[in-house]
Protein backbone atom coordinates (compact mmCIF):
# COMPACT_ATOMS: atom_id res chain seq x y z
CA UNK A 1 0.00 0.00 0.00
CA UNK A 2 1.16 3.54 -1.17
CA UNK A 3 4.08 1.87 -2.49
CA UNK A 4 4.47 2.61 -6.59
CA UNK A 5 4.00 -0.99 -7.50
CA UNK A 6 0.75 -1.05 -5.41
CA UNK A 7 -0.17 2.35 -7.20
CA UNK A 8 0.62 1.03 -10.59
CA UNK A 9 -1.44 -2.16 -10.00
CA UNK A 10 -4.58 0.21 -9.24
CA UNK A 11 -3.59 1.79 -12.36
CA UNK A 12 -3.45 -1.18 -14.36
CA UNK A 13 -6.73 -2.81 -13.11
CA UNK A 14 -8.90 0.39 -14.11
CA UNK A 15 -6.72 0.77 -17.64
CA UNK A 16 -7.77 -2.68 -18.75
CA UNK A 17 -11.06 -2.41 -19.73
CA UNK A 18 -10.32 0.86 -22.09
CA UNK A 19 -7.98 -1.54 -23.92
CA UNK A 20 -10.37 -4.79 -23.76
CA UNK A 21 -13.77 -2.58 -24.79
CA UNK A 22 -11.50 -1.17 -28.10
CA UNK A 23 -10.35 -4.68 -29.23
CA UNK A 24 -13.84 -6.21 -28.46
CA UNK A 25 -16.51 -3.74 -29.50
CA UNK A 26 -13.84 -1.66 -32.11
CA UNK A 27 -11.76 -4.21 -33.33
CA UNK A 28 -12.94 -3.51 -37.23
CA UNK A 29 -12.49 0.41 -37.16
CA UNK A 30 -9.46 1.50 -39.26
CA UNK A 31 -7.10 3.82 -38.01
CA UNK A 32 -4.41 4.27 -40.67
CA UNK A 33 -3.96 3.40 -44.35
CA UNK A 34 -0.43 2.49 -45.77
CA UNK A 35 1.64 3.71 -48.87
CA UNK A 36 3.81 2.39 -51.30
CA UNK A 37 6.15 5.03 -50.07
CA UNK A 38 5.59 3.95 -46.37
CA UNK A 39 6.12 0.41 -46.66
CA UNK A 40 9.68 1.00 -49.08
CA UNK A 41 10.58 4.00 -46.06
CA UNK A 42 10.75 2.20 -42.66
CA UNK A 43 6.98 2.45 -41.95
CA UNK A 44 7.45 6.50 -41.86
CA UNK A 45 4.62 7.57 -39.97
CA UNK A 46 2.35 4.48 -39.56
CA UNK A 47 0.11 4.51 -36.92
CA UNK A 48 0.48 1.38 -35.75
CA UNK A 49 1.74 1.01 -31.64
CA UNK A 50 -0.53 2.27 -28.70
CA UNK A 51 1.64 3.78 -25.86
CA UNK A 52 -0.09 6.01 -23.22
CA UNK A 53 4.00 6.76 -21.29
CA UNK A 54 4.69 9.52 -23.76
CA UNK A 55 3.40 11.12 -27.20
CA UNK A 56 5.36 12.89 -30.05
CA UNK A 57 3.95 15.54 -31.20
CA UNK A 58 5.81 17.05 -34.46
CA UNK A 59 5.34 20.83 -33.91
CA UNK A 60 5.56 20.83 -30.26
CA UNK A 61 8.16 17.76 -29.72
CA UNK A 62 7.46 15.34 -26.57
CA UNK A 63 5.04 15.11 -23.65
CA UNK A 64 5.32 12.79 -20.59
CA UNK A 65 1.88 11.65 -19.52
CA UNK A 66 0.77 14.56 -20.86
CA UNK A 67 3.60 17.02 -19.78
CA UNK A 68 5.88 19.07 -21.25
CA UNK A 69 9.55 18.66 -20.34
CA UNK A 70 9.76 21.83 -18.58
CA UNK A 71 6.56 20.92 -16.22
CA UNK A 72 7.95 17.60 -15.71
CA UNK A 73 11.13 19.42 -14.71
CA UNK A 74 9.25 21.95 -12.67
CA UNK A 75 6.96 19.04 -10.87
CA UNK A 76 8.57 16.47 -10.15
CA UNK A 77 10.15 16.40 -6.11
CA UNK A 78 13.95 17.56 -6.38
CA UNK A 79 17.12 16.43 -3.66
CA UNK A 80 17.84 19.16 -1.65
CA UNK A 81 19.90 22.23 -3.16
CA UNK A 82 19.13 20.57 -6.01
CA UNK A 83 18.09 22.39 -9.79
CA UNK A 84 17.05 18.82 -11.11
CA UNK A 85 14.99 16.28 -10.12
CA UNK A 86 15.21 12.56 -8.57
CA UNK A 87 15.44 10.58 -11.83
CA UNK A 88 13.62 7.76 -9.93
CA UNK A 89 10.84 10.20 -9.75
CA UNK A 90 10.22 10.26 -13.11
CA UNK A 91 9.87 6.65 -13.45
CA UNK A 92 7.34 6.65 -11.11
CA UNK A 93 5.18 9.53 -13.38
CA UNK A 94 5.84 7.40 -16.35
CA UNK A 95 4.79 4.26 -14.81
CA UNK A 96 1.78 5.49 -13.30
CA UNK A 97 1.14 9.30 -14.66
CA UNK A 98 1.04 10.60 -11.48
CA UNK A 99 3.67 12.97 -10.17
CA UNK A 100 5.01 11.73 -6.73
CA UNK A 101 5.11 13.42 -3.84
CA UNK A 102 8.27 13.23 -1.30
CA UNK A 103 7.56 10.42 0.13
CA UNK A 104 6.78 8.47 -2.62
CA UNK A 105 9.45 9.59 -4.42
CA UNK A 106 11.90 8.80 -1.75
CA UNK A 107 10.34 4.80 -1.51
CA UNK A 108 11.77 4.85 -5.17
CA UNK A 109 15.08 6.27 -4.61
CA UNK A 110 14.77 3.31 -1.55
CA UNK A 111 13.82 0.37 -3.72
CA UNK A 112 16.47 1.63 -6.46
CA UNK A 113 19.40 1.57 -3.96
CA UNK A 114 18.59 -1.64 -2.24
CA UNK A 115 19.27 -2.90 -5.89
CA UNK A 116 22.39 -1.64 -6.60
CA UNK A 117 25.05 -4.66 -6.13
CA UNK A 118 26.34 -5.54 -9.55
CA UNK A 119 26.76 -9.14 -9.72
CA UNK A 120 30.73 -10.30 -9.57
CA UNK A 121 30.59 -12.31 -12.66
CA UNK A 122 29.29 -8.84 -14.52
CA UNK A 123 32.70 -6.88 -14.49
CA UNK A 124 34.46 -10.33 -15.51
CA UNK A 125 32.72 -9.65 -18.60
CA UNK A 126 33.21 -6.46 -18.72
CA UNK A 127 36.97 -6.75 -18.27
CA UNK A 128 37.73 -9.40 -20.54
CA UNK A 129 36.60 -7.07 -23.39
CA UNK A 130 39.70 -5.01 -25.37
CA UNK A 131 39.83 -1.57 -24.35
CA UNK A 132 39.47 -0.78 -28.13
CA UNK A 133 35.98 -2.08 -27.98
CA UNK A 134 33.12 0.45 -28.22
CA UNK A 135 31.07 1.16 -24.82
CA UNK A 136 28.07 0.57 -26.28
CA UNK A 137 28.97 -3.13 -27.74
CA UNK A 138 30.02 -3.36 -23.68
CA UNK A 139 27.28 -1.63 -22.27
CA UNK A 140 25.25 -3.84 -24.14
CA UNK A 141 27.19 -7.21 -23.32
CA UNK A 142 27.13 -6.37 -19.55
CA UNK A 143 22.82 -5.86 -19.22
CA UNK A 144 22.49 -9.03 -21.60
CA UNK A 145 24.56 -11.06 -18.84
CA UNK A 146 22.36 -10.39 -16.20
CA UNK A 147 19.40 -12.51 -18.07
CA UNK A 148 20.40 -15.44 -15.71
CA UNK A 149 19.11 -12.74 -12.60
CA UNK A 150 15.53 -12.40 -14.88
CA UNK A 151 12.54 -12.90 -12.43
CA UNK A 152 10.13 -12.79 -14.59
CA UNK A 153 11.91 -16.17 -16.59
CA UNK A 154 11.85 -18.08 -13.35
CA UNK A 155 8.21 -17.22 -12.69
CA UNK A 156 7.45 -17.85 -16.24
CA UNK A 157 8.48 -21.24 -16.24
CA UNK A 158 7.13 -21.81 -13.23
CA UNK A 159 3.33 -21.32 -14.37
CA UNK A 160 2.71 -17.48 -14.09
CA UNK A 161 -0.47 -16.49 -15.23
CA UNK A 162 -0.80 -13.86 -18.14
CA UNK A 163 -2.55 -11.06 -15.91
CA UNK A 164 0.49 -11.36 -13.52
CA UNK A 165 3.23 -11.08 -15.96
CA UNK A 166 3.75 -7.62 -15.42
CA UNK A 167 4.81 -8.11 -11.57
CA UNK A 168 8.02 -9.92 -12.41
CA UNK A 169 8.50 -7.86 -15.32
CA UNK A 170 8.62 -4.94 -12.95
CA UNK A 171 11.05 -6.18 -10.46
CA UNK A 172 13.63 -7.28 -13.34
CA UNK A 173 13.12 -3.36 -14.49
CA UNK A 174 13.72 -2.04 -11.30
CA UNK A 175 16.72 -4.63 -10.54
CA UNK A 176 18.20 -3.48 -13.90
CA UNK A 177 17.89 0.45 -13.91
CA UNK A 178 19.28 0.49 -10.21
CA UNK A 179 22.44 -1.28 -11.70
CA UNK A 180 23.04 0.65 -14.77
CA UNK A 181 24.44 4.21 -13.56
CA UNK A 182 27.31 1.51 -11.96
CA UNK A 183 27.44 -0.70 -14.95
CA UNK A 184 28.37 2.52 -17.08
CA UNK A 185 30.78 4.29 -14.84
CA UNK A 186 32.76 0.79 -14.42
CA UNK A 187 32.79 1.31 -18.24
CA UNK A 188 34.01 4.54 -18.17
CA UNK A 189 37.02 3.84 -15.84
CA UNK A 190 37.76 0.93 -17.36
CA UNK A 191 38.11 2.47 -21.00
CA UNK A 192 39.38 5.71 -19.75
CA UNK A 193 40.64 5.87 -16.36
CA UNK A 194 42.92 2.72 -15.96
CA UNK A 195 40.01 0.25 -14.38
CA UNK A 196 40.27 3.16 -11.32
CA UNK A 197 36.86 1.96 -9.29
CA UNK A 198 34.82 5.28 -7.42
CA UNK A 199 32.52 2.55 -5.09
CA UNK A 200 28.67 3.91 -5.16
CA UNK A 201 27.36 5.76 -2.39
CA UNK A 202 23.43 4.38 -1.52
CA UNK A 203 23.22 7.22 0.45
CA UNK A 204 22.72 9.57 -2.82
CA UNK A 205 19.96 9.51 -6.14
CA UNK A 206 20.82 8.03 -9.27
CA UNK A 207 22.31 11.54 -10.45
CA UNK A 208 24.00 12.01 -7.93
CA UNK A 209 25.79 8.70 -6.98
CA UNK A 210 26.42 8.52 -11.24
CA UNK A 211 28.25 11.72 -11.19
CA UNK A 212 29.83 10.63 -7.79
CA UNK A 213 31.17 7.21 -9.97
CA UNK A 214 31.92 8.93 -12.73
CA UNK A 215 34.59 11.05 -10.10
CA UNK A 216 32.68 14.36 -10.99
CA UNK A 217 31.60 17.55 -8.67
CA UNK A 218 28.56 19.29 -9.24
CA UNK A 219 26.52 20.61 -11.46
CA UNK A 220 27.60 17.24 -13.05
CA UNK A 221 24.86 15.92 -10.36
CA UNK A 222 21.98 17.65 -12.06
CA UNK A 223 23.70 17.11 -15.72
CA UNK A 224 23.24 13.60 -14.97
CA UNK A 225 19.45 13.67 -13.97
CA UNK A 226 18.80 16.08 -16.98
CA UNK A 227 20.16 14.14 -19.47
CA UNK A 228 18.78 10.93 -17.83
CA UNK A 229 14.85 12.02 -17.68
CA UNK A 230 14.84 13.77 -21.09
CA UNK A 231 16.45 10.75 -22.84
CA UNK A 232 14.25 8.75 -21.14
CA UNK A 233 10.89 8.29 -23.81
CA UNK A 234 10.18 9.21 -27.38
CA UNK A 235 6.82 7.55 -27.97
CA UNK A 236 6.71 3.27 -29.35
CA UNK A 237 7.94 4.59 -32.95
CA UNK A 238 12.15 5.22 -32.70
CA UNK A 239 14.74 2.42 -33.48
CA UNK A 240 15.45 1.82 -29.56
CA UNK A 241 11.75 2.20 -27.57
CA UNK A 242 10.29 0.14 -31.24
CA UNK A 243 13.23 -2.55 -30.57
CA UNK A 244 12.68 -3.23 -26.84
CA UNK A 245 9.00 -3.62 -27.38
CA UNK A 246 9.46 -5.62 -30.25
CA UNK A 247 12.15 -7.91 -28.59
CA UNK A 248 9.92 -7.84 -25.37
CA UNK A 249 6.53 -9.07 -27.49
CA UNK A 250 7.98 -12.43 -27.72
CA UNK A 251 8.07 -12.45 -24.22
CA UNK A 252 12.01 -12.21 -23.91
CA UNK A 253 12.92 -10.98 -20.57
CA UNK A 254 13.84 -6.77 -19.52
CA UNK A 255 17.58 -7.89 -20.19
CA UNK A 256 17.71 -9.87 -22.93
CA UNK A 257 15.12 -6.46 -24.54
CA UNK A 258 16.75 -3.54 -23.12
CA UNK A 259 20.61 -4.85 -24.20
CA UNK A 260 18.58 -5.33 -28.17
CA UNK A 261 17.25 -2.10 -27.58
CA UNK A 262 20.71 -0.40 -26.52
CA UNK A 263 22.04 -2.11 -29.98
CA UNK A 264 19.93 -0.09 -32.02
CA UNK A 265 20.58 2.95 -29.58
CA UNK A 266 24.05 2.41 -30.83
CA UNK A 267 23.28 3.78 -34.97
CA UNK A 268 24.87 6.93 -36.04
CA UNK A 269 20.82 7.70 -37.21
CA UNK A 270 19.33 7.04 -33.79
CA UNK A 271 21.80 7.80 -30.61
CA UNK A 272 25.01 7.75 -32.11
CA UNK A 273 24.61 10.95 -33.53
CA UNK A 274 25.53 13.17 -30.28
CA UNK A 275 29.16 11.02 -30.77
CA UNK A 276 29.04 12.08 -34.21
CA UNK A 277 28.26 15.61 -33.56
CA UNK A 278 31.02 16.07 -31.39
CA UNK A 279 33.51 14.31 -33.39
CA UNK A 280 32.19 16.79 -36.72
CA UNK A 281 33.07 19.70 -34.21
CA UNK A 282 36.52 18.90 -33.66
CA UNK A 283 36.87 18.74 -37.20
CA UNK A 284 35.71 22.10 -37.55
CA UNK A 285 37.81 23.69 -34.60
CA UNK A 286 41.18 21.71 -35.64
CA UNK A 287 40.71 22.99 -39.38
CA UNK A 288 39.94 26.78 -37.37
CA UNK A 289 43.05 26.31 -34.99
CA UNK A 290 40.73 26.29 -32.24
CA UNK A 291 39.44 30.10 -33.04
CA UNK A 292 35.80 30.46 -33.39
CA UNK A 293 35.28 30.56 -36.84
CA UNK A 294 33.13 33.27 -38.56
CA UNK A 295 29.69 32.79 -39.63
CA UNK A 296 30.81 32.32 -43.28
CA UNK A 297 33.65 29.75 -42.71
CA UNK A 298 31.35 27.47 -40.54
CA UNK A 299 28.68 27.58 -43.33
CA UNK A 300 31.18 27.02 -46.15
CA UNK A 301 32.28 23.72 -43.29
CA UNK A 302 28.32 22.94 -43.30
CA UNK A 303 28.32 23.04 -47.06
CA UNK A 304 31.48 21.10 -47.39
CA UNK A 305 30.35 18.40 -45.33
CA UNK A 306 27.01 18.37 -47.40
CA UNK A 307 28.53 18.27 -50.13
CA UNK A 308 30.97 15.18 -49.23
CA UNK A 309 27.51 13.11 -49.15
CA UNK A 310 27.46 13.23 -45.60
CA UNK A 311 24.55 14.59 -42.94
CA UNK A 312 24.97 16.99 -40.55
CA UNK A 313 24.97 15.10 -37.31
CA UNK A 314 22.54 16.56 -34.28
CA UNK A 315 19.89 18.07 -37.14
CA UNK A 316 16.95 16.48 -38.60
CA UNK A 317 14.55 14.28 -37.14
CA UNK A 318 12.15 11.76 -38.51
CA UNK A 319 8.94 13.18 -36.92
CA UNK A 320 9.98 16.58 -35.13
CA UNK A 321 9.07 19.81 -37.55
CA UNK A 322 10.69 22.30 -34.95
CA UNK A 323 13.70 22.07 -32.49
CA UNK A 324 13.51 19.61 -30.41
CA UNK A 325 12.73 20.81 -26.82
CA UNK A 326 15.21 18.59 -25.27
CA UNK A 327 18.10 20.66 -27.65
CA UNK A 328 16.26 23.92 -25.45
CA UNK A 329 16.44 22.55 -22.22
CA UNK A 330 20.45 21.90 -22.61
CA UNK A 331 20.90 24.94 -24.52
CA UNK A 332 19.29 26.51 -21.10
CA UNK A 333 21.30 24.86 -19.00
CA UNK A 334 24.44 25.70 -21.09
CA UNK A 335 23.86 29.43 -21.16
CA UNK A 336 23.37 29.27 -16.96
CA UNK A 337 26.44 26.81 -16.66
CA UNK A 338 29.12 27.37 -19.34
CA UNK A 339 28.05 30.49 -21.33
CA UNK A 340 31.73 31.00 -22.32
CA UNK A 341 32.59 27.35 -23.25
CA UNK A 342 34.02 27.27 -26.18
CA UNK A 343 32.52 24.25 -27.76
CA UNK A 344 29.25 25.66 -26.64
CA UNK A 345 29.88 28.94 -28.75
CA UNK A 346 30.37 26.18 -31.40
CA UNK A 347 27.21 24.46 -31.21
CA UNK A 348 25.60 27.77 -31.16
CA UNK A 349 27.12 29.19 -34.47
CA UNK A 350 25.61 25.44 -35.58
CA UNK A 351 22.48 26.57 -33.77
CA UNK A 352 22.22 29.58 -35.98
CA UNK A 353 23.75 28.42 -39.02
CA UNK A 354 22.48 24.75 -40.23
CA UNK A 355 18.56 25.23 -40.24
CA UNK A 356 18.92 27.63 -43.62
CA UNK A 357 21.68 25.56 -45.30
CA UNK A 358 19.52 22.42 -44.38
CA UNK A 359 16.26 24.74 -45.96
CA UNK A 360 18.32 25.18 -48.90
CA UNK A 361 19.87 22.09 -49.53
CA UNK A 362 16.35 20.93 -49.85
CA UNK A 363 16.29 17.35 -48.69
CA UNK A 364 15.53 16.99 -44.64
CA UNK A 365 12.28 17.96 -43.69
CA UNK A 366 13.04 18.67 -40.52
CA UNK A 367 16.02 21.61 -40.65
CA UNK A 368 16.32 22.46 -36.88
CA UNK A 369 18.47 20.76 -34.20
CA UNK A 370 17.50 17.36 -32.11
CA UNK A 371 18.42 16.58 -28.78
CA UNK A 372 21.89 15.28 -29.94
CA UNK A 373 23.19 18.26 -30.72
CA UNK A 374 23.81 20.00 -27.56
CA UNK A 375 24.30 17.23 -25.09
CA UNK A 376 27.41 16.05 -25.81
CA UNK A 377 28.67 19.58 -25.61
CA UNK A 378 27.68 19.59 -21.78
CA UNK A 379 29.66 16.48 -21.19
CA UNK A 380 32.49 17.82 -22.72
CA UNK A 381 32.23 20.86 -20.77
CA UNK A 382 32.14 18.40 -17.63
CA UNK A 383 35.27 16.74 -18.48
CA UNK A 384 33.93 13.67 -20.29
CA UNK A 385 35.65 14.09 -23.57
CA UNK A 386 35.23 10.39 -24.72
CA UNK A 387 32.39 10.56 -27.04
CA UNK A 388 32.29 7.28 -27.76
CA UNK A 389 30.47 7.49 -24.12
CA UNK A 390 27.95 9.80 -25.30
CA UNK A 391 25.70 7.14 -26.51
CA UNK A 392 26.05 5.04 -23.32
CA UNK A 393 24.35 8.15 -20.98
CA UNK A 394 21.63 8.18 -23.80
CA UNK A 395 21.00 4.67 -23.07
CA UNK A 396 20.79 4.91 -19.14
CA UNK A 397 17.63 7.49 -19.75
CA UNK A 398 16.11 5.51 -22.49
CA UNK A 399 16.55 2.47 -20.72
CA UNK A 400 14.20 3.98 -18.03
CA UNK A 401 11.01 4.85 -20.66
CA UNK A 402 11.80 1.40 -22.65
CA UNK A 403 11.29 -0.37 -19.36
CA UNK A 404 8.11 1.56 -17.92
CA UNK A 405 6.84 0.40 -21.56
CA UNK A 406 7.80 -3.15 -21.53
CA UNK A 407 5.98 -3.01 -18.14
CA UNK A 408 2.89 -1.86 -19.57
CA UNK A 409 3.02 -3.96 -22.76
CA UNK A 410 2.76 -6.77 -20.24
CA UNK A 411 0.02 -5.28 -18.11
CA UNK A 412 -2.29 -5.00 -21.03
CA UNK A 413 -1.06 -8.13 -22.72
CA UNK A 414 -0.06 -6.84 -25.73
CA UNK A 415 0.64 -9.82 -28.27
CA UNK A 416 3.48 -11.11 -30.21
CA UNK A 417 4.46 -8.24 -32.81
CA UNK A 418 4.18 -9.33 -35.89
CA UNK A 419 3.46 -7.20 -39.20
CA UNK A 420 3.15 -8.74 -42.52
CA UNK A 421 5.15 -8.50 -45.68
CA UNK A 422 5.21 -8.96 -49.03
CA UNK A 423 7.27 -8.84 -52.23
CA UNK A 424 8.69 -6.06 -54.73
CA UNK A 425 6.75 -8.12 -57.53
CA UNK A 426 3.14 -7.78 -55.21
CA UNK A 427 3.57 -4.09 -54.97
CA UNK A 428 4.41 -3.68 -58.81
CA UNK A 429 1.46 -5.99 -59.49
CA UNK A 430 -0.77 -3.74 -57.02
CA UNK A 431 0.20 -0.34 -58.74
CA UNK A 432 -0.69 -2.03 -61.98
CA UNK A 433 2.86 -1.89 -63.38
CA UNK A 434 3.25 -5.81 -63.48
N1 LIG B 1 21.91 16.54 -42.87
C1 LIG B 1 21.85 16.26 -44.18
N2 LIG B 1 20.85 15.61 -44.78
C2 LIG B 1 19.80 15.29 -44.01
C3 LIG B 1 19.76 15.58 -42.65
C4 LIG B 1 20.87 16.22 -42.06
N3 LIG B 1 20.95 16.50 -40.77
N4 LIG B 1 18.59 15.14 -42.14
C5 LIG B 1 17.92 14.55 -43.17
N5 LIG B 1 18.67 14.66 -44.29
C6 LIG B 1 18.35 14.07 -45.60
C7 LIG B 1 18.20 12.56 -45.43
O1 LIG B 1 19.47 11.92 -45.41
C8 LIG B 1 17.37 12.18 -46.59
O2 LIG B 1 18.20 12.15 -47.73
P1 LIG B 1 18.01 11.00 -48.87
O3 LIG B 1 16.65 11.26 -49.42
O4 LIG B 1 19.13 11.26 -49.80
O5 LIG B 1 18.11 9.69 -48.14
C9 LIG B 1 16.44 13.40 -46.73
O6 LIG B 1 17.11 14.49 -46.04
C10 LIG B 1 15.06 13.20 -46.12
O7 LIG B 1 15.22 12.76 -44.78
P2 LIG B 1 14.11 13.11 -43.67
O8 LIG B 1 12.83 12.47 -44.11
O9 LIG B 1 14.12 14.57 -43.38
O10 LIG B 1 14.71 12.41 -42.40
P3 LIG B 1 14.63 10.86 -42.00
O11 LIG B 1 13.37 10.65 -41.27
O12 LIG B 1 14.92 9.97 -43.15
O13 LIG B 1 15.87 10.74 -41.01
C11 LIG B 1 17.33 11.47 -39.29
C12 LIG B 1 15.88 11.36 -39.74
C13 LIG B 1 17.35 11.96 -37.86
C14 LIG B 1 17.98 10.08 -39.34
C15 LIG B 1 18.08 12.46 -40.22
O14 LIG B 1 17.55 13.76 -40.06
C16 LIG B 1 19.57 12.48 -39.98
O15 LIG B 1 20.31 11.67 -40.54
N6 LIG B 1 20.08 13.44 -39.11
C17 LIG B 1 21.45 13.46 -38.72
C18 LIG B 1 21.73 12.39 -37.70
C19 LIG B 1 21.07 12.69 -36.37
O16 LIG B 1 21.16 13.82 -35.86
N7 LIG B 1 20.44 11.68 -35.75
C20 LIG B 1 19.85 11.83 -34.42
C21 LIG B 1 18.36 11.87 -34.42
C22 LIG B 1 17.80 11.97 -33.02
C23 LIG B 1 18.08 10.69 -32.29
O17 LIG B 1 17.54 9.66 -32.61
N8 LIG B 1 18.93 10.73 -31.31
Amino acid sequence: RGTLKYKLSKKIKEHRPRTKRLLQEFGDVQVDSVTVSQVLGGMRGIKSLVTDISYLDPEEGIRYRGYTLQEVIDHLPKPKGAEMPFVEGLFYLLLTGDFPNEEEVMQVVEQFNKRRIVPRYVYDVIDSFPTSSHPMAIFSTAILTLNRESEFNREYHAGLKKKDYWEPTYEDALNLLAKLPEIAAYIYNKLYRKGEKIQSNPNLDMGADFANMMGIDKPYDDVSRLHFIIHSDHESGNVSAHTGHLVASSLSDIYLSISAMINGLAGPLHGLANQEVLRWLQGVMEKMDNKLPTEEEMQQFVWDTLNSGQVIPGFGHAVLRKTDPRYMLQREFSKKHLPDDPIFKYADLLYKVVPPILQEHGKAKNPWPNVDAQSGVIQWHYGVTEYDFYTVLFGIGRAIGICANIIWDRALSYPLERPKSVTTDMLEKMVGIK
